[in-house]
């Protein structure tokens, strides 16, 4: 099984050597992709300096910050050009803890997409205010109501796909750019017929760096899942009535 977990960064300076390094000992023969926005901080050279002492590290320079969703999109293509099997989504911030995918990979056989999740029985949140946590478990509900999908956390961003699940997903479609990604590509994943399987984590709130969150992004995910749900009911009704 060939194995590449990617990484987006925007200003990752600090976390970015630690997560790396905890990934290298926890999953050592997955490779890794930086894909960096152009970060002003400089995560983009020491990422380089990272890749020439370690021939598992690449690296994908970007032109500029345009958001997550296109950070992962362009990493998926640079993994399909080349024979990975399994492709893993994993924050920069050490929210995702490397040593949890271990627990991951060991569903991928059952399941075409595999989240780790923080809202299934053992799943868990470190450090994240009340107010923080009813936000994303409200988020996921009114997600898996309005699109009827059976995953408990919706936009988690700790994820291994199959490579035929990638394959089956126009990704010229999508797009939303924040955590309306990580529910899109559910939907997708969904649509398709594929099985999704959650697994439960622990996700720590980041200690290093400054979140790159914002209102616009939930904004963007709630209107996005509206959206969606109801063209998805309006597509079944007249389905039934013709
Ligand atoms: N390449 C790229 N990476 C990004 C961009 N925005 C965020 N990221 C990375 O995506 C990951 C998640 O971003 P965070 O800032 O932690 O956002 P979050 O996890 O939704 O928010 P917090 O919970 O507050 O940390 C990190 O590795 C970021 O560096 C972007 O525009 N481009
Ligand atoms: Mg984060």
């Amino acid at each position: 099984m060939r194995v590449l977990t990617i990484i987006p960064t925007f200003n990752e300076l600090e976390a970015l050597p630690v997560t790396v390094d905890r990934l290298r000992a926890a999953v050592p023969y997955s490779d890794v992709l930086i894909a960096d926005d152009n970060s002003p901080d400089g995560t983009g050279d020491l990422a380089d300096r990272m890749a020439a002492e370690d021939q598992n590290i690449h690296v994908m320079h970007r032109r500029g910050k345009e958001g997550l969703g296109a950070a992962y999109i362009a990493g998926f293509r640079w993994a399909l050009e080349r024979d990975y099997d399994v492709i893993v989504e994993l924050d920069a911030d050490g929210s995702h803890r490397p040593e949890d995918l271990p627990r991951l990979l060991a569903e991928v056989p059952e399941a075409h997409l595999v989240i780790g999740s923080r809202w299934v029985p053992g799943g868990s949140v470190v450090n994240w205010p009340l107010h923080r946590k009813l936000i994303s478990r409200a988020g996921s509900f009114y997600s898996r109501t309005m699109l009827g999908l059976p995953v408990r956390d919706i936009t988690a961003g700790f994820r291994a796909f199959r490579r035929e699940t990638l394959e089956a997903i126009d990704f010229d479609a999508i797009e939303s750019v924040g955590y309306g990604f990580q529910v899109d590509m559910t939907f997708r994943v969904a649509r398709q017929g594929f099985t999704i399987a959650e697994v439960p984590i622990t996700f720590v709130e980041r200690e290093l760096g400054v979140s790159k969150m914002s209102g616009n992004i939930v904004v963007e995910a709630v209107l996005n899942v509206t959206r969606w749900g109801l063209a998805a009911r309006w597509k079944k009704l007249s389905a039934g009535t013709r």
